[in-house]
């Protein structure tokens, strides 16, 4: 094992402790399916499906598993009902583990050019400004020289809630007032940036416009607005789902990642929720790689999503 990849008891912890709602609701429905059953078959993997699906893993991605378990059904003969759990965990993980993604330390940039730009989207209440929080912590945290910019100047509390999360993480927030520009918002806050020699910036964006229409107009102005003052930003567009929606956060991100291009996913609200199965079969059927995972409220609660560790933790 790398450095690179040193997963902390902490961390840990807090991934546990995040998941725990939905673990326990995988495994008292796993427990059901195998009760009075010794051996895994057509019966026990007809439930199996049932409790994937249920656990908003997706049809699609449930199926790929169940496939992958008949397989293994077919080359051992005979899986004890007991390894169910065990067999789940390795299938799932081999699974996602084909989706191949580049992966970085927690909180390093890949090389390039300084500021990197993350610009974070979303529709209103999903996590946007707390996960921008976050991740200025964990920036910050890693040595990292961050600058926040709040682009959503749709409604009046906006600006100051990333105020209030610039100022717990003591990292600098540029601002104008409710109903500014958002695309001059964020070329002032990348001018700032460069000139006080910033490592990452992180634009805050409006959930909700008129329309939606409007909305994705404003996105596409705020990048070409960014790219005049450093050519290739954003460098990543950060799109946010609310992982206790489900379903309805696949919808989202089947919508958003159609209407502007979207490069990182980030899944919030894991803690709150017995439906964190959608972090897998989001993973596994978008392009486009789940980055990071929100455990709960506080700063510590954002981690870099790493696939095994996450498997392990639901099943382990
Ligand atoms: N339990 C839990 N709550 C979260 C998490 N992430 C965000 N929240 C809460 O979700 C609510 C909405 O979060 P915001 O960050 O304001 O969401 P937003 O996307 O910026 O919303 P708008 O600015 O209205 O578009 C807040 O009450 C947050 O505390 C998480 O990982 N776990
Ligand atoms: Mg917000």
């Amino acid at each position: 094992m790398s450095i690179f990849n040193f997963f902390s008891k902490d961390k840990k912890e807090t991934l546990d402790k995040g998941l725990s709602k939905t673990k326990e609701s995988v495994f008292s429905k796993l427990t059901r399916v195998i009760a009075g059953k010794s051996k895994v078959d057509e019966d026990v993997l007809d439930e199996l499906e049932e409790v994937l699906i249920t656990s908003d893993v997706g049809v699609e991605t449930t199926l790929k598993i169940i496939a992958r378990i008949e397989k293994r059904i077919a080359r051992d003969k005979y899986i004890d009902s007991k390894e169910l759990a065990h067999i789940l965990r390795d299938e799932i993980a081999s699974l996602l583990a084909d989706n191949h993604t580049e992966e970085l330390p927690d909180f390093e940039l890949p090389e390039g050019p300084k500021p990197y730009v993350i610009m974070v989207v979303g529709v209103n209440g999903v996590g946007k400004t707390t996960t921008i929080g976050k991740l200025a912590y964990h920036f910050k945290k890693a040595g990292k020289k961050v600058y926040l910019g709040a682009a959503d100047t749709f409604r009046a509390a906006a600006v100051e809630q990333l105020t209030i999360w610039s100022e717990r993480v003591e990292v600098p927030i540029v601002k104008q007032k409710m109903g500014a520009d958002p695309a001059a918002v964020a070329y002032d806050t990348l001018n700032s940036a460069i000139v006080n020699d910033a490592d990452v910036v992180i634009i805050d964006t409006a959930g909700r416009l008129h329309n939606k229409i409007n909305l994705m107009n404003e996105l596409t102005k705020i990048k070409n607005v960014m790219k005049k003052v450093v050519p290739n930003a954003p460098q990543e567009v950060l799109l946010v789902l609310d992982g206790s929606t489900g379903q309805n956060a696949f919808e989202q991100a089947k919508q958003f990642t159609a209407a502007t291009e979207v490069t990182a996913l980030a899944i919030t609200k894991l803690d709150g929720t017995a439906k964190g199965g959608v972090v897998i079969g989001i993973s596994d059927q978008f392009r486009i790689p789940v980055k990071y995972i929100g455990l709960g409220e506080s700063l510590e609660d954002l981690q870099v999503f790493r696939k095994r560790e996450f498997v392990d933790s639901l099943f382990g």
